[in-house]
């Protein structure tokens, strides 16, 4: 059956959501080939047959999933046969902390120190008025304020990182000696100031996590380097 990927683009067309950037490490992991519709920040119109708003979205055949998470569930799901994103019980349960633990410890000062460029590169049909309102009123700061704290959020997210170095000194992948979506998942984060605007936020401490990410660059014919 037909795959269509629905996934964020900004005005030069740079894919840099972090979510999206999951999913295209796992449909490549899972050997899948998916067309890719392209949307922007507030298009909710296109993805109403969704029932939600948020990229991104996967619409297999007739079938809907939305949020990174619940389309990796699915695709091991659905197709069993493929390589596994997660293996069992453990493997997804471990993959679901890695989940959570990346979206609030990791993703959350990484993002927010990135509004205002995401903001400046937003689509020229995106809503940027709601998108500012909606995001000042989350952190009860402006963008500028945010943004002007990048560095003490970079400090927050370099010592968060200090086990998943010391693992990553001691082994390959986050998953162990392959890669699998625990890995991806923390790769898709680190993608979005990649694609967005060049900053690395890690340091240079970092050197575990930094060989980590050179090698899943590599990945599916540098994939990662695609845009
Ligand atoms: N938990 C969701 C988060 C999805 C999400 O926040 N997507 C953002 C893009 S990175 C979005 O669609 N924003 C559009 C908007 O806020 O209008 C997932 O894992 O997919």
């Amino acid at each position: 059956m037909a795959i269509t990927f629905f996934d964020l683009v900004d005005k030069d067309g740079r894919r840099y959501s972090p979510y999206g950037w999951r999913v295209r490490m796992a449909l490549a992991h899972k050997r899948l080939d998916a067309a890719v519709e392209f949307c922007w920040h507030s298009d909710k119109q296109k993805l109403n047959f969704s029932g939600q708003h948020l990229l991104p979205v996967l619409l297999d055949g007739e079938r809907a999933v939305s949020d990174s998470w619940t389309i990796a569930c699915y695709l091991d799901e659905a197709y069993p046969d493929r390589p596994m994103l997660m293996d069992g019980v453990q493997g997804r349960s471990f993959a679901k902390f890695i989940n959570g633990w990346t979206d609030t410890i990791i993703g959350r000062p990484l993002v927010r120190s990135l509004y205002l460029d995401i903001l400046k590169s937003l689509h020229p049909s995106a809503d940027a008025q709601e998108f500012r309102r909606r995001r000042e009123g989350r952190n009860g700061m402006t963008l500028e304020a945010l943004y002007a704290n990048r560095a003490k959020d970079f400090d927050e997210l370099n010592h968060a990182m200090t086990p998943l170095n010391e693992l990553l000194r001691q082994q390959p992948f986050v998953a162990g000696g392959e890669p699998a979506y625990a890995d991806f998942i923390i790769f898709g984060t680190l993608q979005m100031p990649r694609h967005l605007n060049g900053i690395d936020p890690l340091s240079e401490q970092q050197d575990g996590v930094r060989r980590w990410r050179d090698q899943v660059r590599r990945l599916f014919n540098g994939l990662a380097d695609s845009v």
